[in-house]
């Protein structure tokens, strides 16, 4: 090439990072510009076509501009570069180096790779030379492979770099939006959402800054997560008409992050043929049926052609369902699976269904028993393209639950588990409470026995057919996105963790503080981050400290479920109680004098939760109702552990707070002073949690702290 090409190429490919006004609009959560600094500062080829392609250009463009690197894209210059991201099908180039580098990375697929085939959404990088390689078979690999060399900064030209190949272990890594499009006059924009109004929607319609929606996709992609929501699970008038007269604004959302390689689902009412279509049933046996929901399904392809698919809930707390018209579940979901299954679609179908209306004093109905009793009959009758969608726990989100047993009990069924990265039961967002170890152990739970296949394996399944991963997210408009900037790294965590279950949740944390407060802007990078991990690292298991104890659940107000109500649900029709009174506490679901739940895992399991001796502390109360005496595995009785883990964890609180005190002055003062003020606020209502839940179980028991400690 000469210089005047080079001129001309110049001109043509290095492409200006486009003026930001005042800066940033909103907080870069973990893609601050400075965490591409090592990017933008090598020389890069970009070899490839297509819509990511492009996105990968502008990624690379743009740091490149910044930090004085420089970028071309495709043909065939003869240029020196530090990077080629390439796509293993595009044309040779005339470049020795470019060419070494390629084959380099062919070799290593060859010795690394099953076949070969990187699939979607795989990338392997590789060292030849001085040049790194990343290459993909496919644009979303491209895509993925340069958020890898952004996220290993310089250690991705790191000549000792042994090769490595990468592909996510779950084909779809989902959230699930709970936003509503018209403001629900209880639960509000965004259901159990806190963190603002939704980046969607706003008073009944959309609230179009579709930037927001872009970097949002951006910052998944990131992650790993391919796949949104763009509705609450709970579809009220105004949200079922998204599937038909309003499909333009979720096909305008489709748009904005498809470049991403996210595509869009649409939660959906059962009653859609009633409430939209005008016909007189939603019978999913009715012929009609069928065929409004063919017609249906088809126009939504025809406007958004990678559409994802459908999420249901149905027969759920008032939702709609297949039972009204004596049906099961298995019929439900078949039927929006056949509609969508010449489009390439999935049915998500929850599996969160259980009686709402209980009365407290029957002991024979036990919610923790009912998706199971509903599902596992079932099993087999699914089609392919239906993915029962699953909750971690047999409950609903608490802070510490058994994995369900459904989990393990649909061999021949696609499942999904779901998450909840949004902190309903967990501080709300108010409070830090890191999920990536309850999350990981939920994965890495083996539910037939020590040593046997996990739950990563259930979701993973044959060939990567599982159900994949799905999560309740927890962004919305705030500037912070999430309200607690430090809850960013739930969201996080979540994306790493589907692309790679098996990954260890405080490697995932890491990589999380050092993009958000990169090292090179950060005066005393070590401090912030040793500070960030003895304040995060541990902080669900704080939180469950102070909150409702040996996984008994709940305990919070009823309605926005914040703060503490020892008694708040346990009259109600709920399900969810905890049955103290002066001589004991818990929920007895053995088999033997309970509910039977406990009967509902395999033969390992099934045996260790049966009884008391052998069920592990931090369930106890959810399996059992014991004395307060009743001596722990730990050695400590019941009453005693209440009060010393309360005591305990306000002051673990009260650390985190006069740690987080030691980075004054060193991070961006907003982010500062936004943890500031939500410590302040976890202070207070660990303390009141502590307080409400000692004094209550003191005056139930009538048994004195040992430590003579201030019970009120
Ligand atoms: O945890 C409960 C929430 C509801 C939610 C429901 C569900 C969307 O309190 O707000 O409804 O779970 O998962 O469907």
């Amino acid at each position: 090439m000469n210089a005047e090409e080079s001129v001309e190429l110049e001109q043509l490919m290095f492409v200006e990072e486009p003026m930001r006004g005042d800066g940033p609009r909103v907080h870069p959560a973990w893609l601050p510009p400075e965490a591409f600094r090592s990017l933008g500062a090598r020389r890069i080829l970009l070899h490839g076509e297509g819509l990511l392609v492009d996105t990968v250009l502008d990624e690379v463009s743009r740091a490149c501009a910044r930090y004085g690197g420089r970028m071309w894209h495709s043909p065939s210059w003869d240029v020196d570069v530090d990077l080629v991201l390439a796509l293993r099908d595009a044309a040779e180039l005339p470049n020795p180096s470019v060419e070494a580098a390629r084959a380099a990375g062919e070799a290593a697929l060859a010795e690394l790779g099953d076949g070969g085939s990187l699939g979607d959404e795989g990338f392997v990088l590789a060292r030849a030379g001085d040049v790194t390689a990343v290459l993909a078979d496919a644009p979303a690999g491209l895509l993925y492979g340069l958020f890898h060399v952004v996220r290993l900064c310089a250690a991705a030209f790191d000549p000792a770099r042994p090769p490595e190949r990468h592909r996510p272990a779950l084909r779809r890594r989902m959230l699930n939006h709970w936003d509503n499009v018209a403001v629900h006059p209880v639960m509000g924009q965004v259901e159990r959402g806190y963190a603002g109004g939704s980046i969607f929607w706003r008073d009944g319609r959309p609230r179009g800054d579709l930037a927001r929606v872009r970097e949002y996709g951006r910052l998944l992609a990131s992650c790993g997560v391919n796949a949104i929501s763009v509705n609450n699970v709970n579809v009220a008038r105004t949200e079922a008409l998204l599937l038909t007269e309003r499909l333009g604004d979720v096909a305008e959302i489709a748009d904005a992050l498809r470049p991403y390689g996210i595509r869009v689902h649409l939660a959906v009412s059962f009653a859609a043929p009633v409430v939209l279509g005008g016909l007189p049933t939603a019978d999913p046996r009715d012929e009609t049926v069928r065929a409004w929901w063919a017609a249906t399904t088809r126009r939504v392809y025809d406007r958004i052609p990678d559409f994802g698919g459908y999420l249901v809930k149905a027969d759920s707390e008032g939702q709609p369902g297949p039972f009204t018209y004596g049906r099961d579940h298995a019929d439900g979901a078949n039927l929006l699976a056949e509609a969508l299954a010449p489009h390439g679609g999935v049915v998500h179908w929850r599996a969160f269904v259980y009686n709402h209306q209980q009365d407290w004093r029957d002991r024979s109905t036990d919610r923790a028993r009912a998706a199971y009793d509903h599902f596992v009959p079932l099993d087999g009758r699914f089609r392919t393209n239906v993915v029962v969608q699953v909750k971690f726990g047999p409950v609903d989100f608490q802070t510490r639950e058994p994995v369900s047993p459904v989990l393990a009990a649909m061999p021949a069924t696609r499942l999904a588990v779901e998450l909840q990265v949004t902190q309903e039961y967990t501080g709300q967002q108010r409070h830090v409470c890191h999920l990536g170890p309850w999350w990981s152990e939920v994965l890495r739970f083996a539910p037939w026995g020590p040593g046997g296949r996990t739950i990563a394996d259930v979701v993973t399944g044959e060939a990567a057919a599982g159900g994949g991963l799905v999560a309740v997210a927890n962004v919305g408009d705030d500037v912070f996105w999430t309200g607690h900037p430090l809850a960013q790294a739930n969201l996080y965590t979540f994306g790493r963790l589907a692309w790679d279950p098996r990954r260890d949740p405080t490697a995932i944390l890491d990589e999380w503080i050092t993009l958000t407060f990169p090292p090179s802007a950060t005066a005393d990078a070590e401090l912030v981050r040793r500070t960030l991990h003895e304040i995060m690292d541990d902080s669900w298991r704080t939180y469950e400290r102070y909150t409702a104890p040996l996984g008994v659940g709940f305990m919070v107000n009823p309605g926005d479920h914040y703060g503490p109500n020892v008694d708040g649900y346990e009259y109600t029709r709920w399900g969810t109680y905890h049955f103290a009174d002066r001589d004991g506490v818990g929920v007895d679901r053995s088999r033997a004098s309970g509910t039977g739940f406990a009967g509902q895992y395999p033969p390992y399991w099934a045996q260790v939760y049966e009884s008391p001796e052998s069920c592990p502390d931090e369930l106890l109360l959810f399996f059992h109702h014991v004395p307060y005496g009743h001596v722990l595995r730990s050695g400590s009785t019941v009453i005693q552990h209440i009060y010393d883990t309360h005591f305990a964890g306000v002051e673990e609180v009260t650390a985190m707070r006069r740690r987080w005190q030691a980075l004054t002055g060193m991070i961006d003062p907003s982010v500062y002073e936004r943890v500031a003020e939500r410590l302040d606020e976890q202070v207070r209502c660990a303390t009141e949690w502590r307080d409400q839940i000692n004094t209550y179980f003191f005056r139930a028991s009538g048994v004195p702290d040992e430590r003579g400690r201030d019970i009120h």
